[in-house]
């Protein structure tokens, strides 16, 4: 049991290493045939056209562009997930399949003015969506850089109404462990939770996602909504979200459940802190030849969010990059 508590990341920096060169020998050999999928998936069928053009149709940020580096293949990044509720391997894009995301709701209650729900439908059809190329960087040291669609968290915010006395939100997966059988798995704190500050998760960063490369969000990216703070560790971008809770207290998420040492509240990247049993120096470069780049301090995201941390400096020292 003790053993089965460690997450997929607590295997070695090697077998990580490997997973990668693997997917990417894989996807060379794929493309070198003509045999490369075209990476679209079953979920789009289901949503209504209307659903589907506003998210085609949402403009570009081109504040949000990336320059230094490429953005990562569809094919590549959409086979490659963290999604333990359908198993801790990375390679759990067809047991994903089995989400229904259709007629998805989304509850908001805690220290609100009043508690509602709002279908993920109205979100898309409603908020003001947009595409970012935003980096993402796991805790595992792989990154990758996707076109994400979606809107801003602080507008949903202020359809919330919080009231003064909430400070930080918490956020929920689903739980269904019929469809997500690693669900079943009761050394888990079910269901996948995750938590800011109100400041975090009103800093324009702070981006809920509808829609990846384009397209309506598939299954093993967090259909049909998901968060992406690009500042931080992979982990705090919980995916599938159904619950969003304003709170007074710190929420204690998944992963700090789990090993607290290693996966804090604040998660904040930072090359310069390393993982208690790894470097987070460099990172590897999903879907490039094997490479790695140096990690940069809030994942090169500091214009935008260093002043969040100044003043918790003294009293949270290294707990902010962990
Ligand atoms: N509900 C849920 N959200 C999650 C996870 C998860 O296992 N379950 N994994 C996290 C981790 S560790 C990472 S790196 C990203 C991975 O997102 P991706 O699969 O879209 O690359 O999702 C995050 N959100
Ligand atoms: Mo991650």
């Amino acid at each position: 049991m003790h053993l089965i508590t460690k997450p997929n990341w607590a295997i070695s920096e090697n077998k990580v290493i490997d997973e990668v060169t693997f997917l990417n020998r894989r996807n060379i050999l794929a493309s070198g045939l003509g045999l490369a999928m075209s990476g679209t998936f079953g979920n789009s069928l289901f949503a209504s056209n209307s659903i589907t053009s506003h998210i085609t149709d949402a403009s570009k940020n081109f504040k949000f562009t990336e320059m230094e580096r490429k953005i990562t293949d569809e094919n590549i990044s959409s086979k490659y997930n963290n999604f333990y509720e359908f198993g801790s391997t990375k390679y759990i894009a067809k047991e994903a399949e089995a989400l229904e995301t259709e007629g998805w709701t989304i509850k908001v209650d805690g220290l609100v003015e009043k508690p509602f729900k709002i279908s993920v439908d109205k979100l898309i059809t409603t908020m003001a969506l947009e595409e970012r190329i935003y980096r993402h960087r796991c805790v595992e040291a792989w990154s990758m850089v996707v076109p994400w669609t979606g809107f801003e968290l602080s507008n949903l915010l202020k359809i919330s109404k919080p009231l003064s006395s909430a400070k930080f939100i918490k956020f929920y997966t689903f739980y269904d462990p019929k469809v997500a059988t690693e669900q079943k798995a009761r050394w888990y704190p079910w269901p996948y939770t995750e938590g800011l500050t109100i400041e975090e998760a009103s800093n324009p960063l702070s981006f809920l996602v509808v829609g990846a490369y384009g397209k309506i969000l598939h299954k093993p990216f967090g259909a049909p909504i998901r968060l992406h703070l690009p500042w931080k560790y992979g982990f705090k971008s919980i995916k599938s979200i159904v619950r969003i809770e304003f709170t007074e207290n710190r929420p204690i998420s998944f992963w700090e459940e789990l090993n607290p040492n290693e996966y804090g509240f604040w998660a904040n990247v930072n090359p310069k802190v390393n993982h208690p049993r790894w470097s987070q120096e460099r990172e590897r470069v999903l879907g490039g030849a094997g490479e790695t780049i140096p990690t940069k301090i809030f994942n090169g995201y500091g214009a935008e969010v260093a002043h969040l941390y100044k003043k918790l400096e003294s009293s949270e020292g290294l707990r902010l990059y962990r």
